[in-house]
């Protein structure tokens, strides 16, 4: 795996050493995406590059790097915050922990399925999120989907919330899933999304929890057969571009970038839909042992003190837990 940091720095000095300007009008921009070739973001940024390219008359290119070659979500964040980096497709859990008002989405069970999901981030709780990035760094050109989130595990199935009693379970980098699993009274492991796999092969953790595309694609079905359909978290992400680059854009060009995102975004919603049912197809063939979970509701009781401890320290983010729970 490149090193992000060596990377940047390597084309830092050769466009130094060109002459070249290191803004993101430069003749191309950079991208960093984690999923593999086929994955549905995948197949959508790289539209989203040709778009922009078609769009813009060939003014604009975007070189896209997939399979997280470019390094681990978090530090990409930060290298497209700071504009070592012009585009990222970000899952919005790891933006959480800079920018308060996009960890709404990682509250769990807070959206009450994708439909509810799509309605807020197209409204006004959408405009409330993108503000909030933009001003840490981030414009959100476009929203794609990630489905819903649910344990799976390599020693038995979760019917209950004391079934993840003593359980090693993987989470994403943010604190708030951190505590999700605490409340469970499971221990919670943050780590990359690359190293998930060797460390449920090795038992490093016993489980994680993720879509059906995402644990299809990783292959992490091979090595955690039990998948319990707990979804309790729908986390959208982002197509996101460094504030101080797109500020810089004229406004035709602006306009550009986002239609090219939005264009980018109904396909990978397609897709999206597609891939689920097919991944999950996939790993049932391959003889994983599915359930579902009988009273959900007490999952949520269970992960009730996470959303209230976040909103006792977060009390300016009340209005858009609100804003999120009446959109209809
Ligand atoms: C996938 C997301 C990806 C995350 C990954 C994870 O698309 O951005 O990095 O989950 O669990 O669903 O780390």
């Amino acid at each position: 795996m490149l090193n992000l940091k060596k990377t940047v720095c390597a084309a830092a000095i050769v466009a130094f050493a060109a002459g070249l300007p290191l803004s993101a009008n430069a003749a191309e921009w950079r991208g960093w995406n984690i999923h593999k070739p086929d994955y549905p973001n995948t197949v959508a940024m790289d539209k989203f590059a040709d778009l922009l390219k078609e769009k813009s008359g060939g003014k604009i290119t975007l070189k896209m790097f997939h399979s997280g070659t470019l390094g681990t979500q978090p530090d990409a964040i930060e290298q497209v915050r700071i504009g070592g980096l012009e585009i990222g497709n970000f899952n919005l859990g790891p933006i959480g922990p800079v920018a308060a008002e996009a960890n709404v989405v990682s509250l769990p069970f807070v959206f009450r399925d994708m439909e509810h999901m799509h309605r807020a981030l197209d409204g006004e709780a959408g405009d409330k999120i993108s503000a909030g990035m933009a001003k840490k760094g981030l414009v959100a050109l476009a929203w794609y989907d990630a489905g819903a989130r649910s344990f799976y595990n390599s020693k038995k199935p979760i019917m209950k919330p004391s079934d993840v009693e003593g359980m090693k379970v993987r989470v994403m980098n943010n604190d708030l899933y951190s505590g999700m699993i605490s409340a469970l009274k499971g221990n919670p492991s943050p780590m990359a999304f690359s190293e998930v796999y060797s460390s449920l092969k090795t038992g490093v953790v016993d489980g994680a929890e993720n879509n059906w595309p995402s644990y299809e694609s990783t292959g992490h079905f091979e090595v955690a057969g039990f998948y319990s359909l707990s979804q309790h978290l729908i986390i959208p992400e982002c197509v996101c571009m460094n504030t101080a680059a797109f500020e810089k854009l004229s406004a035709a060009d602006q306009k550009i970038v986002r239609d090219a995102a939005r264009e980018s975004a109904v396909l990978q919603r397609e897709l999206w839909a597609k891939r689920a049912a097919s991944s999950r197809e996939k790993v049932m063939a391959a003889g994983v042992k599915f359930n579902e979970i009988p009273d959900k509701a007490a999952f949520q009781d269970a992960m009730q003190p996470v959303y209230d401890k976040y909103l006792t320290d977060n009390p300016d983010i009340k209005p858009l837990v609100a804003l999120i729970k009446n959109t209809k």
